[in-house]
């Protein structure tokens, strides 16, 4: 038998609009805060005001007994029941791990840190009642910034570890053995540059704010929530609790955006699950937006001190990073492994013989730190981009000459990098010569000399940014020796039903991202069914246990090829039986457009997967040994990561009067292989890009010097709104992935992990006449402003 690639109805590499919009944006759907169950009480959390203090007593009398209220509880009260938050990857043996309970015990390490809760019959109750319990703090000092905790004598978050210092976490290619060593690259360069980038903190500002349910009523404690892993909260709640893994169902309904912001286990979870088997009644959680900012994880925060080492002739020899990463008060899931997500994206594109990454994690009095869009990448792919063009100064150079002049070239692919990745595949000189294209970057240059010659008080700056990244989160063995305690594989499972209907039951968990509709582009073409003969399934722990859930660009990459690998399974299965239907030996049948058929003999009688499918229903005359069903299921774990690049362009106008800076124009050309669904994928490079602008030039988490987040609203936070953002320019190429059966890379962090360097690349451009070279983000007016007058000032 042949199965070949199967694209008879041509649905991948088409523009379907999604299927879940038409739900997602009525909102006609079962988010969980609509969830209402019988008997079901609301839970409000009281929080730490404090960043750190000791608990000297709490009292809850007045509040016990106000009006609605079933319960109060603190920490001590749930000692047994709320376990402890847990962290699965500890990157090195001597991470240090510190106790997390959901519910403060007896000290508070971080301003919003759960400290009692309220069961209440009405939401309103139990907010009101939160304003009657009296707690008692002796404050403690803190610490906030990363290179005081780490300073000898420091104030200690955990008293307990004896230190502020989570772990150091080293990759060196002359140690490696995948490269040369950086010391000797810096003894013999001919130049060195060094800066100092900060990444700032980021709030993940998903639409939807976190939101559970518990069901303990049932014969398995049921979990709604509004997560990104489903399947990983189940394991998770299961080994923290104590409570047996098949007692426990989790369900992720449809979920308003995570942006790795629900890439966790969170307290109020574990709270609530705590509550509820207490109570033994249903209960709610939903945070407010305030809530949300203060205590779902952030992102970034980290110090990067970066080296790079070249010829005069502008080849680069060496790139050296020295991390300071803030964890923040606790460990969330995966907080230690973020940085090290980058550790081996420092290099980007380039071939840079010597390598060394050194990062170390701190403990500080602020709210934890976790995946945020890109986690690790973004931040590698900032400082490397930002140092390419200080480098290209140094050398003056044209900063894309200089890249030019170090990528990797299209014929040199596989390429194993000097941090031991192997770059699958790509065409940087494509992409960026498309952009360039787009951009009409001789015609900026020039105009760019124009407005320096004239002194105009607008300038203009072109910044670049030419990318590539690792994602497609997998493989289970690259990350079992990392330290994570989790796999990276995916699954999936294909029904078959009677009439030629196909159910699709995806271990990965949609929160935004078109699941639904790509996947039953893949199955129809598969399959030889209608786009809408698929129905798509996910999220409940029930229809599926194998998961690995979505984050790190891997839903397609990886979940994509389990679902091409089922669907071959079931064509597989069903060759027996169209041979029997069609009285052909099964060796001679092939399975093209959609049919089976005998070999090479367009014309003759066919029969679809909807007839077997019907016959097997029937059984009546199958052959011997054919089972009554054609399902088939899959799990698949890659071999490598995958690997999209691209090249962004930004054109920027600064008002040097004012600060303020206009994105003039924006080019973007992706190579992420082949597309399933083009509209997509443009809505991710979109939504992406408007993420890396705004760590560029809008948003910044603010604490003040008692560890108060200031920045806790949308008034001080500021997300960009559709109006602050450019007309984007989209265009791409397309080098297919090697490994992919489709040929497809994944894409849904590309955009924020190239664009914030290509915007502050543009800014710094345009006030390098006067002397400016770096502004750090974000660039609002006040900052440009300001560093205008100190660079006047300096004149
Ligand atoms: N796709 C495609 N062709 C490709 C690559 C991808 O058609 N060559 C499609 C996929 O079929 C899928 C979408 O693009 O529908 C994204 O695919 P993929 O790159 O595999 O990323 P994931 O589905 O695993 O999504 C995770 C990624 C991450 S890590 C963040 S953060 C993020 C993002 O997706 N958060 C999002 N996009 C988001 N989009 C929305 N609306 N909300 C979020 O919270």
């Amino acid at each position: 038998m042949t199965v070949t690639e199967q694209r008879p109805s041509g649905e991948v590499g088409r523009d379907r609009r999604r299927k879940e919009d038409a739900r997602l944006i009525t909102g006609r759907t079962a988010w969980t805060e609509n969830l209402t169950l019988p008997g079901m009480l609301h839970l409000a959390i009281l929080r730490s005001p404090m960043a750190h203090a000791r608990i000297t007593g709490i009292d809850a009398t007045a509040a016990r007994g106000a009006p609605g209220v079933v319960d109060v509880f603190t920490g001590p009260d749930v000692a047994d029941l709320q376990g402890s938050m847990p962290c699965v990857w500890p990157v090195t043996e001597d991470t240090v791990l510190p106790a997390y309970p959901p519910l403060a015990l007896d000290e508070v390490r971080h301003a919003g840190e759960p400290v009692a809760v309220v069961a209440a019959r009405s939401r309103e109750s139990a907010l009101d009642a939160l304003e009657l319990i009296e707690v008692d703090y002796e404050p403690l000092p803190v610490v906030l910034d990363m290179e005081e905790a780490l300073a000898d004598g420091a104030t200690l978050v955990h008293e307990a570890s004896g230190t502020n210092k989570c772990y150091t976490w080293i990759l060196d290619s002359a140690a490696a053995g995948t490269g040369a060593d950086v010391a000797q690259m810096e003894a013999e360069a001919e130049v060195v540059v060094k800066r100092r980038f900060i990444q700032q903190r980021l709030i993940p500002a998903f639409m939807e704010p976190r939101s559970t349910v518990v069901d303990p009523t049932g014969d398995q404690i049921t979990m709604w929530s509004s997560t990104q892993v489903p399947h990983i909260l189940r394991i998770l709640l299961s080994l923290g609790t104590g409570t047996p893994e098949h007692k426990i169902r989790v369900i992720a309904p449809d979920v308003g955006g995570g942006f790795g912001g629900k890439l966790e286990v969170t307290p109020e979870e574990f709270i609530a699950f705590a509550a509820a088997r207490r109570l033994n009644k249903p209960v709610k959680f939903t945070e407010s937006r305030s809530e949300a900012m203060l205590s779902a994880h952030h992102g970034r925060d980290q110090i990067q001190d970066i080296t790079v080492t070249a010829r005069r002739d502008g080849t680069v020899t060496g790139m050296s990073a020295h991390l300071i990463a803030n964890m923040g008060a606790y460990l969330g899931i995966i907080t230690p492994g973020i940085p090290i997500l980058g550790a081996f994206m420092f290099g980007g594109i380039y071939k840079f013989p010597a390598y060394r990454f050194e990062c170390t994690g701190v403990f500080t009095n602020t709210t934890k730190t976790d995946a945020y869009r890109g986690a690790g990448r973004p931040e590698a792919t900032f400082a490397l981009e930002r140092i390419m063009d200080e480098l290209a100064v140094e050398l003056d150079m044209d900063p894309l000459e200089l890249r030019r002049r170090n990528w990797i070239n299209s014929d040199e692919f596989p390429f194993t990098t000097s941090a031991g990745l192997t770059y699958d595949s790509g065409d940087y000189a494509k992409a960026t010569d498309r952009a360039l294209e787009l951009f009409g970057y001789d015609a900026l240059r020039q105009e760019q000399r124009e407005r320096r010659d004239r002194a105009d008080s607008v300038q203009l700056g072109i910044g670049v940014s030419t990318y590539t990244e690792m994602c497609g989160l997998a493989p289970s063995r690259v990350l079992g020796q990392l330290r994570y305690a989790a796999g990276g594989w995916e699954s999936a499972s294909v029904r078959m039903l009677p009439t030629g209907k196909v159910e699709v039951v995806t271990g990965t968990s949609p929160h935004g991202q078109g699941h639904e509709t790509a996947w039953s582009q893949i199955v129809a073409d598969q399959l030889g069914v209608g786009f809408d003969d698929v129905e798509v399934l996910h999220g409940d722990t029930r229809t599926s246990h194998k998961g690995m859930d979505t984050y790190g660009s891997r839903s397609l990459a990886v979940g994509g090829i389990a679902l091409v690998n089922a669907c071959r399974r079931v064509v597989e299965k069903a060759m027996p039986v169209a041979a029997h239907l069609l009285e052909a030996d099964p060796a001679d049948l092939e399975f093209v457009e959609g049919a089976f058929r005998v070999k090479g003999s367009p014309g003759s009688a066919t029969k679809t997967l909807a007839d077997c499918a019907f016959a097997v229903f029937q059984s009546h005359d199958l052959p011997d040994g054919v089972e009554s069903n054609l399902d088939a299921d899959a799990t698949y774990d890659p071999e490598n990561f995958s690997y999209p690049h691209g090249t962004h362009l930004c054109a920027v106008e600064v008002d040097t009067e004012t600060g303020r800076v206009t994105i003039r124009s924006y080019v973007a050309v992706d190579d992420i292989g082949r597309v399933i669904n083009p509209m997509i994928v443009d809505g991710q490079v979109h939504g992406g890009i408007a993420q890396g602008i705004a760590q560029a030039l809008f948003e910044e988490a603010v604490y003040d010097e008692d560890g108060n987040l200031t920045s806790g609203t949308f008034v001080e936070y500021t997300i960009p709104s559709a109006v602050d953002l450019p007309e984007l320019v989209l265009d791409r190429t397309e080098t297919p992935a090697p490994g992919h059966p489709l040929g497809a890379k994944g894409v849904g962090e590309a955009g924020t992990i190239a664009s914030t360097p290509a915007v502050v690349n543009a800014v710094v451009d345009a006030l390098r006449p006067m002397g400016i070279d770096d502004v750090r983000m974000p660039c609002t007016p006040e900052r440009v402003w300001s560093t205008i007058q100190a660079a006047r000032a300096a004149a």
